[in-house]
């Protein structure tokens, strides 16, 4: 594909993400006065970080329009082609509407009451004769955008008590968690740049002008990167690729894959080295400081560069510009995270935060403080943050929050041994395309259970194999509290939007889904759901040292509900569900503030900068100095990285056809220097080659990638027999994660490489 078709579709892209609201607008208003049945609802929308508010249009039972909403107190208006698809996803037919159930192999459509009766009949009878360990779960991306997400896998899993927790922080924010953990004392504890107010933000493999953001959740991502520069801050985007974003930025920095935290420690080093550190009101919570600077020492712009494929006076001019900022953030994502020093990088995004005094200040990188997070408490010591307290069966693969690397699931379940994974329980996930080596675990999968759940809208990759498949009915028939993405909100707000379609017959709200299946799976089948709920409740007052008398005095239609009421009246700013209520639109908490020292958590009470288990990291880093020159002679290998398109998501939203098209194809964009030196012609097949093994994808060539990097994007490979995706498999795209093995991992994290491994591409024939 040429240079300008790209740029041309681009601008139609961009265009149609600002004016959508306006034409939609317009649309919808001919629609109202069409139609006389029509109604309007608000939904926050689900479908990335950015949880704008939308207005739908629904006639009868179904969403006919979706725009933004003008009054919602975060996104005012804002929405993307996604949210504007909002009608049609909701809709699309391929979507499961009962549970499936298989016998004699058979997947076939059943009654719930058969669906949980199987369930019950099967999981605790394998966990009493193989043990707790017998059975796996795992939790996929969705659960961080739907309520029954963030309120019911805690209860499965204390239910099931088993060590084999998988999810897709391992393919993802993972590396954040551990850098917080070691940091703060609390993996949660996640600070997101204060994009309202900055004058500099310093941006590492993020995209938001396609992702709308990430532990960043900011409604108009682009807009608020544009009013950024208006008011005369500075944009810089270290990025391989020339992507939307780095063409909005000051300065675009064009890095080698893989190496962010070399150039990060290199910032570090001239910071020390120049005397430009200046932590100011943090200075007194700090410990570390000097082994810190000792340690970065030899990271020296000079000694960094050809690694990194960026010239020492850049670095320095970056580092300067970085301290002399009367406000900066640095903020880093998946291309600083999914990558082989992915912990070192997140770890050292903050402690540039540190130095320069912009963690914790307004301007520069806040932790928010959401409604139903913890309320403010003294500051003090706490327990600290552990790392590798157990490690996986087969690899010894050490934990990370509590959690297995999920590139290690099919062993797991193939390697023959006592704590074999028999059962898997699958909420919200794909792995068999998100994850490293597919066709391996496709293989587990349908080989290597005795039983398995899915609780998923479609019939995929992964769910194909369930013997039991559960399906959540679609958004608009379910309520919509961000119990996960408020506490990374660049802007302190609360909203709650309750079903804007009641449930349809025959189908199970979400929530009353998985609370069944914790009874089922725990041995409780036939008990009502709402024991659940009140366990839950009971729970929770006895940890806030609450009265008990509390729980009858929720308000709230369901046990969600009153879950969240429980949570809103423990929480920072007391308020209830009633409230809450009363404006539709949100409730405006306030710009971000200052939160230390009352949030650190680790033993020393203070931000521990240079932690054990990161110094013993550090000679890694410094040995792929000398990795990353290359063999003499030898032609560097090309590096892999992803992207992703303003209109997908992941593996699943592949089958809108609204949403298809265009620039969102799978093809393996390729600089015109490496396709010629390939002997490759745009359009044709290429085949690209890794340890894992080899897929097919058209060539693009475009000088938006260097030479040295390739780009193919992930969650496409739709081929599959069984799955029920018919615009997804019509034109089905190849699965990127079976170039790898599963064997790639950032070993503090245990998260799998997924961006900068070495590839080798040559025409197919
Ligand atoms: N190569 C490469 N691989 C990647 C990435 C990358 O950048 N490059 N990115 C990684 C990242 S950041 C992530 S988060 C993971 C995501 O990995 P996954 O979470 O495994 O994948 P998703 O495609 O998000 O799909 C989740 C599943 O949830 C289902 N689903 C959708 N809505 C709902 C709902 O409301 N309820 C329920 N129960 N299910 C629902 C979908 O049908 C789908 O089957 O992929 C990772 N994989
Ligand atoms: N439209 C859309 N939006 C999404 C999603 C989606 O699939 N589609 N997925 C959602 C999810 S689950 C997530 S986690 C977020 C992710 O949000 P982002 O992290 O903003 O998304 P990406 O587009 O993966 O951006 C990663 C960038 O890192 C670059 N990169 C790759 N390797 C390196 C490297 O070694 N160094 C540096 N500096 N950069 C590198 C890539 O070129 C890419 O531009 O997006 C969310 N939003
Ligand atoms: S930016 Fe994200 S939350 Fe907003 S409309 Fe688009 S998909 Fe929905
Ligand atoms: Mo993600």
């Amino acid at each position: 594909m040429s240079h300008d078709a790209h740029d041309s579709h681009d601008a139609l892209e961009s265009r149609n993400s600002h004016d959508s609201h306006n034409t939609h607008d317009a649309l919808e208003s001919r629609n109202s006065h069409d139609s006389r049945n029509s109604r309007a609802a608000p939904r926050i929308c689900p479908l990335c970080e950015a949880t704008c508010g939308l207005t739908l249009t629904i006639e009868g039972a179904r969403v006919t329009g979706a725009r933004g909403d003008r009054d919602d107190v975060f996104s005012q208006g804002f929405i993307c082609p996604k949210g504007a698809s909002f009608g049609g996803l909701d809709a699309d037919p391929d979507r499961l509407r009962t549970p499936l159930v298989r016998r004699d192999g058979v997947l076939r459509e059943a009654t719930w009451s058969e669906a949980f009766d199987m369930i019950a009949a099967r999981v605790p009878a394998l966990i009493e004769a193989h043990g707790r360990q017998s059975a796996g779960v795992v939790l996929g991306n969705p659960n961080v955008h739907t309520m029954a997400g963030a309120l019911y896998p805690p209860l499965l899993l204390a239910t099931l008590r088993t060590r084999n927790l998988f999810t897709a922080s391992t393919l993802d924010q993972m590396p954040k968690h551990v850098s917080s953990g070691l940091l703060f004392g609390d993996p949660h504890a996640i600070a997101v740049p204060d994009l309202d107010r900055t004058d500099h933000l310093l941006l590492l493999g993020a995209n938001p002008l396609e992702s709308n953001g990430s532990l960043c959740t900011a409604p108009d991502f682009p807009g608020k990167l544009k009013a950024l520069r208006r008011r005369g801050g500075t944009l810089t985007v270290i990025d391989p690729r020339r992507t939307r974003t780095a063409r909005l930025a000051d300065r675009h920095a064009v890095i080698r894959p893989g190496t962010d935290a070399l150039l990060l420690a290199a910032l570090a080093q001239v910071l020390f080295e120049e005397k430009l550190t200046a932590p100011g009101a943090l200075a007194e919570h700090l410990e570390g400081l000097d082994e810190l600077a000792r340690a970065m020492g030899d990271f020296t712009p000079e000694v960094v560069a050809g690694t990194c494929g960026i010239d020492a006076a850049a670095i320095r001019t970056i580092a300067r510009e970085l301290a002399a900022a009367p406000t900066a953030a640095v903020y880093g994502r998946i291309g600083s995270c999914t990558v082989e020093h992915g912990t070192l990088a997140s770890w050292l995004i903050d402690v540039l935060n540190i130095l320069t005094g912009n963690l914790d200040r307004p301007g520069g990188a806040l932790f928010p403080l959401s409604a139903t997070g913890r309320a403010p408490r003294p500051a003090a010591p706490g327990k600290g943050f552990a790392l590798g307290r157990w490690t996986s069966r087969v690899s010894a693969h050490p934990e990370a929050k509590g959690e297995l690397p999920i590139a290690a699931l099919a062993e797991e379940i193939q390697t023959p041994g006592d704590d074999r994974i028999r059962a898997l329980i699958v909420l919200a996930a794909n792995p068999v395309l998100s994850a490293p080596d597919g066709d391996r675990l496709d293989r587990a999968l349908a080989d290597g259970l005795d039983f398995m759940v899915s609780v998923d809208p479609y019939l995929n990759e992964t769910s194909r194999h369930a013997d039991v498949v559960l399906p959540p009915p679609p958004p608009s028939q379910s309520a919509h509290f961000d119990f996960a993405l408020n506490s990374f909100a660049v802007h302190n707000q609360v909203r709650y939007t309750r079903p804007a379609i009641p449930l349809e017959d025959g189908l199970m709200d979400e929530s009353e889904i998985l609370a069944r299946l914790v009874l089922a799976v725990g041995g409780m089948h036939g008990t009502p759901p709402r024991a659940v709920d009140d366990l839950a409740i009971a729970a929770a007052l006895t940890k806030a040292g609450a009265p008990k008398e509390l729980a009858a005095e929720l308000s709230g239609l369901t046990g969600p509900e009153r879950r969240l009421d429980l949570m809103l009246r423990l929480g920072p700013y007391g308020l209830t569900l009633d409230t809450l209520l009363a404006q539709p639109h949100g409730i405006d908490l306030g710009p971000l503030r200052s939160r230390l020292p009352e949030l650190l958590r680790t033993r020393s009470g203070r931000v521990e900068l240079f932690p054990p288990p990161i110094a013993a990291d550090l000679p890694r880093l410094r040995g792929a100095l000398d990795e990353r020159r290359g063999q003499d002679g030898q032609p560097a290998p090309l590096l892999l990285v992803g992207r992703r398109h303003l209109r997908s998501n992941n593996s699943w939203m592949h089958n809108v056809a609204a949403l298809r098209g265009g620039t969102n194809v799978c093809t393996l964009q390729i600089h015109p220097d490496d396709a010629a030196r390939l002997g490759l012609e745009d359009g044709a097949m290429a085949r690209i080659k890794a340890d894992g093994g080899e897929v097919e994808a058209p060539a693009e060539i475009t000088e938006t990638v260097g030479t040295g990097v390739v780009s193919l994007p992930h969650g496409w490979g739709h081929s599959r027999p069984g799955a029920r995706m018919s615009v997804a498999s019509a034109d089905p795209g190849v699965n990127v994660n079976q170039l790898l093995d599963g064997t790639l991992l950032d070993p503090l994290s245990g998260t799998a490489v997924l961006n900068a491994f070495p590839v080798s591409v040559a025409p197919a024939h």
